[in-house]
């Protein structure tokens, strides 16, 4: 018999279905009976492995998603040797180490910082924009007072290495973000957790040697970072122009609310890029990862080489080939 309930829930994804034009796909895993894979967390990249170990400890002892993946992309923001976030991230191109975090909770609450300078914990800061203030994103100067206010410290991110590399690019300043150096990406994290709530993160200092003052899609809710508790959370790594011109990680999460699995999802995204700029897309990296509310995941790239890192129950945090389009 069909509930009242029952008819609401249909009406509503009978409207869900209609306004992307798509008659049939909607299957939401919310609605499924099969087990929930969780906790489980994936992350971007090489240095997603350690993160993952951090974040992996709150989820296992039943700690939720948000302080998970804030703990797991704290690794690599202190860590001088990832040079693409936090501390020790390549600087733009007048030398300054400039950085981009959001996170985003089950709860639609999210908060963000962008162009900030001198702090090493940009995702803390994130957070406590959405926890202490009306707004959701910070800049500049202005998020480096409030960062300032809340107790953080200003410390120096440039490394000697760091500092090195820009010497070195100074010598022909050809700004050209290269595909796919080992561990010189951006860290998305997402989350779900033992009761079954998502959330995400996500901090970089950028593509490095970027003009001052260029922001990525890292610190834009719904471009590099996207969580909806109802349906899944997705992140993103890359050339930020391409994922910010197709609002990549809204993008995603709506196609999982289509009925789409994760991978196909990340998939229908790249070819998104693919297909508005078949030339540039060539040249450039951008990838995808998604997990549903199930606790499915996938991912999908332009070019082969990215890769991420699960931990689940059954997976103890190995680092996964994304599939690529190129
Ligand atoms: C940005 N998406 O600032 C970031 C950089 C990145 O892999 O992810 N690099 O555009």
């Amino acid at each position: 018999m069909t509930t009242r309930k029952d008819f609401i829930k249909m009406a509503t994804l009978g409207t869900t279905a209609l306004s992307f034009g798509k008659l049939n796909a909607f299957s939401s895993p919310v609605e499924n009976n099969d087990p929930v894979n969780k906790p489980i967390v994936l992350s971007t990249w090489a240095h997603g492995i350690p993160a993952n170990e951090a974040a992996w400890k709150v989820l296992s002892a039943g700690g939720r998603a948000l302080d998970a993946v804030e703990m797991g992309v704290k690794v690599p923001e202190a860590d001088p040797n990832v040079h693409s976030v936090g501390y020790g991230g390549l600087p733009d191109r007048d030398g300054r180490v400039t950085l981009d975090a959001c996170i985003m909770d089950e709860n639609d609450n999210c908060g963000s910082v962008a162009f900030l300078e001198n702090i090493m914990h940009p995702i803390s800061v994130a957070r406590l924009v959405m926890e202490k203030t009306p707004h959701i994103m910070l800049v500049g100067e202005g998020a480096q007072q409030f960062a300032l206010s809340n107790g953080f410290k200003k410390e120096n991110l440039l490394t000697a290495d760091a500092e090195k590399s820009w010497k070195e690019w100074l010598k022909t300043s050809e700004y050209k973000p290269i595909i796919n150096i080992e561990n010189h990406d951006t860290i998305g994290m997402i989350a779900l957790d033992k009761q079954g709530n998502l959330s995400g993160a996500c901090t970089t200092s950028g593509l490095s040697y970027k003009m001052h003052g260029r922001v990525g899609d890292s610190p834009i809710i719904g471009a590099g970072l996207y969580v909806d508790n109802e349906i899944g959370a997705a992140t993103a790594t890359g050339v930020g122009e391409e994922v910010i011109r197709i609002v990549g990680c809204h993008l995603v999460v709506e196609l999982m609310r289509q009925g789409h699995t994760p991978e196909e999802a990340c998939r229908l995204a790249v070819e998104r890029i693919a297909k508005k700029k078949p030339a540039k897309s060539k040249e450039i990296q951008v990838g995808f990862l998604a997990l549903n509310k199930k606790g499915e995941y996938g991912s999908y790239c332009l070019q082969k080489g990215f890769n991420y890192g699960v931990y689940s129950n059954s997976i103890s945090n190995k680092l996964f080939d994304g599939k690529s389009y190129y």
